[in-house]
């Protein structure tokens, strides 16, 4: 009831794992084992499994407990797949097949035609495994599988790759493994490796049948066996158990019906081992420590390759991220360095400004010029004030266009530089004194114009267009009235150049400004690549899996201490 409880809590950790539950994880292929081990440890049957290598006489063996030739035995052919045999009231033979995408397909085939599906070929140089099939389970009324054993006869091993591969793969499924050896040259050095990796994985469940004692002298039985037993302590198995036997001699004798096998204790005593083990609690801590064994080694072997692959990427985001470090420390100072550019370049555009306040000077004079040529009353204030707008236009649109040019390209926005909309009133208000000035110079301009056209002094624009109206006739002085007004407003524009210039200055300090600001906001920052972005993921992923093994193993060792196994 314990043990059971205790299964159950580890069952809710296989449930509850998220990690178990992302498939397309990188570790899946050492996580799946570990998802699919839930149907191992929530198996009723206990599977002892038949181990061994090639022709050692393991399905003998199996067969010399059942008390019948129950799996097929040839001279010239191998055991091909793995046979289990279950308790059935009735003789029962099911083949399960491989389909397509992993899907299996179970039949039901006559207990003589068993051999066909359990034999293979080995006299040809190249092995082949019955096709498609991947276990056969023959059901039987064997006293000694009821109610919990189920006997597995696996392929030997051997050179074949895929059928040894499938045969380690069973070991997995195993409760109890009996490592069949034979006693004419037992431990070979691959059959040693196999015992080591087999001990650890089940935790010491295992028992080893040392079969063809017929084969060795009689004089040699008891010190081959002991030899045997002392190579496996020094293996590290305390206290082996270890059963000698000659199978085939047993499975004839008990064919024939006799009881003279008992003569032959080895298989005795093991199957008596087998009955134990069943009848008492022994069985069930068996069991339980073999299915922790296991589920400790798959959780050992995710937890060495994501440990692993965590360094691994933890280093490599280490190395990326000075990578990164590095290129944004020079992007920020190539960026550091266009703006201080930029901002330079702004500056220089201030030695601009004269050759832009002589564009405004003329194209002022060339309005007025034009207003001269198209209209005879062009002695009105309003007339000649207006001629400022264009030209204010024009000062304001090439500051603009310079300081554009200046801070080229960057996307930048800055407001268009406009004297004409700040003297108009519009949008930008200009400071009360560009207006003042402005104003002050279109009086100065008419003043002067007074003063040359005229005796009489102060006078107003309204006065100028009758009092000029006079002179209008007189053609040459007129030509000549226009050169001394042009001159004036000329000279009266120029007065209004440091004033404009002052504005552009401001303008430009504020674009400066604003530039300073735009770099400060625009400014490289450190960013995740998409390289980066993907191995963070998995540094998340490697480091979660890694500690639920780690919780893991430690509630399976908490475990194995609690019932002292
Ligand atoms: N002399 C002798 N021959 C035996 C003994 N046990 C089995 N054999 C013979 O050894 C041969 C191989 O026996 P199997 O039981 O098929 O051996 P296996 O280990 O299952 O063989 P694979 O499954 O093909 O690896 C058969 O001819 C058996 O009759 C034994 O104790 N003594
Ligand atoms: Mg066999």
């Amino acid at each position: 009831m314990k043990l059971i409880t205790r299964v159950d809590s580890l069952l809710q950790m296989i449930l509850d794992a998220p990690v178990l539950a992302n498939k397309g994880g990188k570790a899946w292929s050492y996580l799946q084992p570990i998802a699919d081990f839930r149907q191992v440890l929530t198996r009723v049957r206990w599977h002892v499994t038949f181990f061994g290598a090639f022709k050692v006489g393991k399905s003998t063996v199996v067969n010399a407990i059942c008390g019948s030739a129950v799996l097929p035995i040839r001279n010239n052919r191998a055991t091909g797949v793995v046979t289990k045999i279950t308790y059935a009231p009735e003789k029962k033979v099911v083949v399960t097949t491989c389909l397509a995408q992993g899907s299996s397909n179970q039949i039901t085939v006559p207990y003589e035609s068993r051999a066909e599906y359990i034999l293979l070929d080995v006299s040809s140089a190249i092995v082949r495994a019955p096709r498609g099939v991947e276990e056969v389970t023959v059901g039987l009324a064997l006293p000694l599988l009821h109610p919990s054993y189920t006997l597995v006869d696996t392929p030997g091993i051997m050179d074949d790759a895929a059928l040894t591969a499938r045969s380690f793969r069973e070991l997995e499924r195993s409760d109890l493994v009996v490592m069949v050896l034979s006693a004419s040259k037992p431990l070979s050095t691959r059959e040693k490796d196999a015992i080591r990796h087999i001990h650890a994985l089940v935790d010491g469940n295992m028992v080893f049948v040392l079969n063809r004692m017929d084969e060795v002298e009689d004089g040699e039985q008891a010190e081959t066996i002991s030899w045997v037993r002392v190579s496996l302590e020094r293996m590290g198995i305390k206290q082996p158990r270890v059963y000698a036997t000659r199978a085939q001699v047993v499975l004839r004798e008990k064919e024939r019906g006799r009881g003279s096998y008992v003569a032959e204790r080895g298989l005795w005593e093991l199957e008596q081992f087998l009955i134990h083990q069943r009848d008492t609690s022994a069985g069930e801590y068996m069991v339980l420590r073999s299915r922790l064994g296991i589920l400790r080694s798959y959780l050992t072997q995710a937890y060495a390759y994501c440990a692993a692959e965590l360094q691994a990427v933890q280093v490599k985001l280490e190395q990326l991220a000075q990578q990164e470090q590095r290129k944004l420390e020079a992007n920020q100072s190539a960026w550091k360095k266009q703006i201080a550019e930029k901002r330079f370049q702004l500056m220089i555009c201030k030695q601009q400004l004269p050759r832009c306040g002589e564009w405004f000077v003329n194209a002022y004079v060339a309005e007025i010029q034009r207003l001269m040529e198209k209209d005879t009353k062009w002695r009105d204030t309003k007339k000649l004030s207006d001629c400022f707008v264009p030209a204010l236009q024009s000062y304001s649109a090439n500051v603009s266009r310079i300081v554009r040019d200046a801070i080229s390209p960057l996307d930048m926005t800055v407001p268009q530089f406009n004297l004409a909309q700040a003297q108009s009133g519009a949008e930008v208000k200009l400071p009360t004194d560009v207006a003042a000035v402005v104003g002050g110079v279109v009086g100065g301009i008419i003043g002067g114009l007074a003063i040359f056209i005229g005796p009489i002094s102060a006078i107003t624009g309204a006065t100028i267009g009758v009092t000029t109206g006079r002179w209008i006739s007189k053609k040459v002085f007129h030509v000549d009235a226009q050169r001394k007004a042009l001159e004036v407003i000329e000279k009266g524009a120029l007065n209004l150049v440091p004033t404009l210039t002052v504005e552009a200055e401001k303008y430009i300090d504020s674009v400066g400004k604003t530039l300073t600001e735009f770099g400060e906001l625009n400014m490289p920052q450190a960013q995740l690549t998409t390289e980066q972005f993907s191995m963070q993921e998995d540094e998340r992923y490697y480091r979660e899996v890694v500690k639920w093994c780690r919780e893991f193993q430690e509630t399976i060792t908490s475990i194995k201490k609690e019932i002292a196994i």
